[in-house]
């Protein structure tokens, strides 16, 4: 089996520079590039800066990769999206447009006799429990059905308003550590106590592969920055980086 995982692509609703075009264009250039390489491709997390499908409407800018994503569903690709700490208010679109499987948190599955576990990984960090608590609330059906009773534009508008914050704000470097040394800990765990040989995580927006006690954690990095995804033929997982002349395995 040929598995494509890719996570922290960041794709704006909004794009306020060079670089979110950038960013979003690459991003379209890979996905049409992926078309007959995988037979599944799991977008682990944070794919959106803000994902939310209304009963009738879905966001313009993001059609360009949303047709993308089309085309590899057409193509025989099966397409597995997990939720992250941006985008996790899905309601139909992916499951009925793009026949993809949404998960809220995580996605298993067994293939080439081996035993893989896909999340985004926000659950698992450390010293978090304000965002923890949060992620609760926000996820509750009450939450998401307020969202979807604003006018989708002043709905737009007040996500770009928290985005914006968030883009700005610097995340302290003993957070950042807490954060990877969270991931590993909960990727050593699924090793160890659930019997997996590959995890796979992202949100770090570090991209590596660490070779475990019994299995191997492997974080697809981001888009935004490194442009890294990850691999798993036949079993066998590799971190990549694209540029647009071509593939360079790590
Ligand atoms: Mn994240």
């Amino acid at each position: 089996m040929r598995i494509c995982v890719i996570s922290d692509a960041h794709i704006k609703f909004v794009p306020w520079d060079a670089a979110d075009r950038e960013n979003a264009k690459l991003f379209q250039a890979f996905l049409k590039k992926s078309v007959g390489k995988y037979d599944l491709l799991v977008l682990n997390g944070d794919i959106f800066d803000l994902w939310f499908d209304w009963k009738s409407l879905i966001i313009k800018e993001y059609f360009g990769v949303l047709h993308r994503f089309a085309e590899l569903d057409e193509t025989g690709c099966k397409i597995v999206m997990i939720s992250g700490n941006h985008d996790f208010w899905f309601n139909d679109f992916f499951t009925k447009h793009l026949n993809a499987v949404v998960q809220d948190k995580s996605h298993a599955l067994t293939a080439d006799g081996k035993k893989m576990f896909f999340s985004h990984g926000d659950f698992y960090t450390y010293n978090d429990t304000r965002y923890k608590i949060l992620r609760r609330l926000i996820r509750l059906p009450f939450s998401k059905g307020l969202f979807s009773l604003l006018h989708p534009e002043l709905a737009l508008r007040l996500g770009a308003k928290l985005s914006r914050s968030s883009r700005f704000r610097q995340v302290p470097a003993l957070l950042q550590r807490k954060k990877s040394e969270g991931l590993e800990h909960h990727a050593g765990y699924m090793i160890k106590r659930k019997g997996y040989d590959i995890v796979c995580m992202g949100h770090s927006h570090h991209p590596k592969i660490q070779r475990l006690d019994g299995g191997i954690y492997a974080n697809s990095g981001d888009w935004t920055t490194h442009r890294s995804y990850l691999e798993i033929i036949d079993g066998e997982v590799e971190l990549k980086f694209y540029n647009e002349k071509g593939d360079q395995p790590c």
